[in-house]
């Protein structure tokens, strides 16, 4: 058997060893990573995949601690990946702290994993789902996302979650303002967290505000305050978690942004398989180079380069 079908074989089965292996040949961007996912994907579609975002220190990590503790409370297994689109750091201390998952270290029903790089093979987001993929084919019930921060890798990585919180902080005045555009309208549920301290209701009416705005599909999301370091509050973001689920299913947005990821998975593939096909049968580096000199030069034009590119592959 190839190495490949025994870390698939591990992986189905639930084996550790076997989705870390995994997960490194797909982090790595090894030759193996793709009979992998390939292998494993039609299983990886029945995990709760959660998507917890929202500006740094607003206690992302710690409710995901708080969460996952109640998840194992009720018997469901749990994945955790933490997506640090701006660290430099790969690992150690300041991962370990960012992640605040101690408590769960030594739980075989908890696994978790940082990616704290930008460099992946097909960008951060792309590698970011082949984790949730892995971790669901290992049949985690539960995969909680956290990324931080409101740029676009973050709006691509929280949007592909079956449910979204954006967790937010009283005193962020003006920022509620600058996340507004990205990040607000991916929210299916608000997290109001450190709700012990002053400026609850203003963060709320803020908020309120901005839904008031906005389209939700018949479906305003919920704002639930908490205080996960007492974990206050988060019995009720589990029900909310559950709620969306539940009215995303009956109301067909669940299918609808499922079959919206299945389109820019496919077309993102699309283009990275056309991208290469033309790298090795339409266009030498060479001849790419001698192209832009001469498009540069305005010898000639783009349209025409592209054109005659395009018809040597597909004539
Ligand atoms: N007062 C108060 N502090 C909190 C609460 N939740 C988290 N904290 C504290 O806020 C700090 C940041 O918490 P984290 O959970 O690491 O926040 P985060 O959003 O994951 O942070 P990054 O991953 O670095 O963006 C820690 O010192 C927590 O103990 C809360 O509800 N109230
Ligand atoms: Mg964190």
């Amino acid at each position: 058997m190839s190495e490949a079908s025994q870390i698939v074989d591990g992986i189905l089965a639930g084996d550790v060893r076997a989705l870390a292996r995994g997960l490194s040949a797909v982090e790595d961007g090894s030759p193996d990573a793709e009979p992998i996912l390939k292998a494993v994907f039609p299983r990886a579609g029945k995990a709760l995949v959660v998507g917890v975002t929202g500006p740094p220190g607003a206690g992302k990590s710690t409710l995901v601690d708080r969460i996952t503790a109640r998840l194992r409370k009720d018997g469901k297994s749990v994945g955790v990946v933490a997506v640090d689109p701006t660290s430099p750091f790969s690992g150690g201390a300041i991962l370990g702290d960012r992640i605040r998952m101690q408590g769960h270290a030594l739980d075989p029903g908890v696994f978790i994993r940082s990616m704290a790089t930008r460099g992946h093979l097909g960008g951060l987001a792309a590698a970011t789902g082949h984790v949730v993929t892995l971790l669901a084919a290992s049949g985690k019930d539960v995969v909680l996302v956290e990324t931080v921060g409101v740029g676009q890798d973050e709006v691509e990585i929280a949007g592909a979650a079956d449910v979204v919180l954006v967790v937010l902080v009283p005193g962020l005045g003006d920022e509620i303002q600058a996340l507004k555009a990205g990040i607000m309208e991916i929210a299916d549920v608000f997290v109001v967290n450190k709700a012990d301290r002053e400026g609850v209701e203003r963060v709320v009416a803020e908020i309120q505000t901005l839904l008031s705005l906005g389209d939700h599909g018949g479906h305003l999301p919920e704002i639930v305050s908490t205080v996960a370091t007492r974990d206050q509050g988060t019995a009720a973001l589990l029900e909310a978690i559950v709620s969306f689920r539940s009215h995303a299913d009956k109301s067909g947005v669940a299918a609808r942004r499922r079959l919206g990821q299945a389109e820019k998975l496919f077309d993102e593939t699309l283009q990275d398989r056309l991208r290469d096909a033309v790298r090795e049968r339409a266009l030498t580096a060479e001849e790419r180079q001698r192209t832009l000199a001469r498009v540069a030069a305005r010898e000639l034009d783009p349209f025409t380069a592209a054109g005659e590119v395009v018809r040597r592959l597909l004539p």
